[in-house]
This record gives C-alpha cells, structure tokens and sequence, in this order.
C-alpha cells in the first residue's frame, strides 16, 4: 500500500516527505497506522552517522492503530492502539531473562535498516529504502513492527502523547526505577535535563528520592526540571557543578546519571558521587571515557544502561498508570509539529527549544 514518510536521504541531509510504498504485514508482524511519532536524539545521531547504502525511514517512538496482523500474531488485533518500542528477539539469554534491551540481536534488529532476514518491507518508486528502524521506521504514515515491539495500551488517555513512552521516557525513567533501584530518601543528581534526564527527575520523585538535582546549561529546562520534581537546580555554565552536589548531598550523591553522552559530564557525574554510589550511563558517543580511577576504586560504580532495562509490556503500562494519576506528567515535555515540519522539529530539539517533538500525522 502507499503511505507518507519522513526519509532520510543520505548522511546529514534534512528529512524529505515523500509518499512510499510499504508491504502487507507477514505472518509474525503487524500493520500500524501511525497517529504521532516522538522524535529522540538517536534518530538524528542516526541520521547524520548514516550507517546503510540507502535512504531510510528513521522513527522509533510510533504510536498508532493496529490495522491488520500476521497469520501467527495473538496478542494483537486490528483497532488496538499501540506504543512502539525497541525490538528484540525473545529468545536469548538476555531476553529470556528479561532484559531484552541487551538482546544478542539488539544491534542488527534496531539500527540494521532491515528485518533479520535483510528485507525492507518499504521501497520507494519501487527503488530500495531501509527501514525496519528500532523494528518500526516510525516517521510514516503506516509502519510495520510485530507483537515483541508493539504494546498494547489503554484507550483513556491521547494516543498523540504516549510515543515517547517507547523510548525516551523509559530510558530515563527505567534507569531511576529499574536499574539504579534508587530508594526513598536517596540523592541524585540527573546531568542534562532533556527529555531523558527529566524522565529520571519525575522517576526520582516517584521513587522518594529527597534530594534530586538536575543540572543543564539552559536555564528554561532546569526551571522545567524544578517544576516536575527536581528539588535542586545547577547551572553548569555559572556554578562549579561538582562542588554544588558536593555541598547539597553532604559529601556526594548516592546515584547520577549521564544523560549527555559528554566525556567530562561523565567524568563530572562520578566523581559528584558519594564513596559505594553508582553512576548510570545512559548515553555515550565514541570518545574513550576519562574517570579518576582512585574515586571509582572506592567502591563507586559505572553501569551502562540501555533503554532504562525496561521490560516494554510491563514498564510502559506502568509508566501510563502513573502519569493517569498525575505522578509522572511527561506531556510537560512534548511540542507537536505535523510530519511535513519534521526538520522544524529536528532543528528545535537539536537546539534545545524543544524537550520532546512529536509529530503527528
Ligand atoms: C539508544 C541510546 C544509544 C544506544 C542505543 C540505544 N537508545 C535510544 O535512543
Ligand atoms: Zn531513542
């Protein structure tokens, strides 16, 4: 059938919006039409990297209708509505210990451009287009995604603002929650406060954190981030920023996480730490990481996180459940754009105007 996508061309280039062509779903996979899609920094990381041969559908915070299923798909039926998430095989060590953001096949069936078996349910003027991104290439009209990647949720609450939940949202939140297991009573310092880090200040303030510090350099999201929980705002560009948690946390915080994928933010995030705390690294780039090996040697630990360790089934409803209650209000972070405004979007996260764009459809 043919819908409307956002591709991006080549290495770097804006996004064009074409129509293209997408195929029928095939018998482990699902139809979605898609209602909004949140953008994350990785899609333009992705973009301006451009790891394929080809021009490709980015996307991975879909949210949308079920339109049809696969022969062998039971946990979906066509009107369901759907959050897309990451993809994994369910089937590994990691996954059957659910952890399925450390899947054996996490590389290829995200960033791979294609399904395992090297197809691309999409094409353009019946030439090649990847696709397949984060198993959805959500910035289209339709996207195919299959019943691993697809949660089902409720239908109380504005599909338009549940995609980021897919991503964005639980890698934030999921570090806080699921894999720092930070307590009641405990103290945090959240470095950069995007989308991710004020998803780990909201988490802090669900899970009783007392002291929970964000820090940025722009001073409209350490506001936002004082509004949504935090209790403590730095201002990296003014303050010495290790000192200030050094003097808010009586010595050094319990927990930190790197939202920045910055090298000496990291380095800032764990040595802010106090002696047996534990930095969560939730973003990263190439550069080698330069720590003070004597304050990890007393008994601080580094932890890569991907995708908040969330299982997406149980952790987004959760997450839902929450913000129904009005205990996590991530729609305090979402601007809507229509797809044909989608380098608008890009150039207005990337600037830091925009927490969290969604673009509808
Ligand atoms: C990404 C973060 C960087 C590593 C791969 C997964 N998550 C979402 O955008
Ligand atoms: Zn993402």
């Amino acid at each position: 059938m043919r819908t409307t996508a956002a591709i991006a061309p080549a290495k770097g280039q804006p996004f064009v919006v074409e129509p293209i062509e997408i195929e029928e779903p095939r018998a482990d996979e699902v139809l979605v039409r898609i209602v909004a899609a949140g953008m994350c920094h990785t899609d333009l990381g992705f973009r301006d990297m451009f790891p394929w041969d080809r021009p490709i559908v980015l996307g991975h915070e879909g949210a949308g209708i079920v339109e049809r299923v696969g022969a062998n798909v039971t946990a979906l039926v066509p009107g369901d509505r759907v959050v897309l998430t990451f993809d994994s095989c369910g089937r590994c060590r990691r996954c059957a210990r659910g952890k399925p953001s450390y899947c054996d096949q996490f590389r290829p069936r995200n960033f791979g451009g294609a399904r395992a078996d090297r197809s691309s349910a999409l094409k353009r003027d019946g030439g090649p287009l990847a696709g397949h991104f984060f198993g959805q290439s959500s910035f289209s009209g339709h996207a195919i995604a299959t019943e691993r990647n697809a949660i089902k949720v409720a239908d109380d609450l504005p599909l338009e603002r549940l995609g980021p939940l897919g991503c964005g949202i639980i890698t934030g939140a999921g570090a806080v929650l699921n894999s720092l297991g930070v307590p009641t009573g405990a103290s945090i310092a959240v470095f950069g406060a995007g989308a991710v880090g004020i998803s780990g200040v909201m988490a802090a303030r669900v899970a009783g954190a007392t002291t929970i510090i964000a820090v940025d350099v722009k001073p409209a999201r350490l506001a936002l981030a004082m509004e949504l929980g935090a209790t403590h705002i730095v201002n990296a560009a003014q303050e010495d920023v290790v000192k200030r948690i050094r003097a808010l946390t009586l010595g050094g915080a319990d927990f930190s996480i790197d939202t920045t994928g910055v090298p000496d933010v990291l380095r800032q995030a764990v040595v802010a730490l106090a002696t047996l705390g534990v930095c969560g690294v939730i973003a990263g780039s190439e550069a080698p990481m330069t720590l003070p090996w004597r304050d990890v040697l007393y008994g601080r630990t580094v932890r890569g996180i991907l995708e908040g360790d969330a299982i997406p089934s149980e952790f987004i409803p959760l997450l839902i459940e929450l913000h129904r209650q009005g205990r996590f209000p991530f729609d305090r972070l979402v601007r809507y754009y229509p797809l044909a405004e989608i380098n608008q979007a890009a150039q207005d996260s990337l600037n830091g105007e925009t927490v969290k764009p969604i673009l509808t459809f």
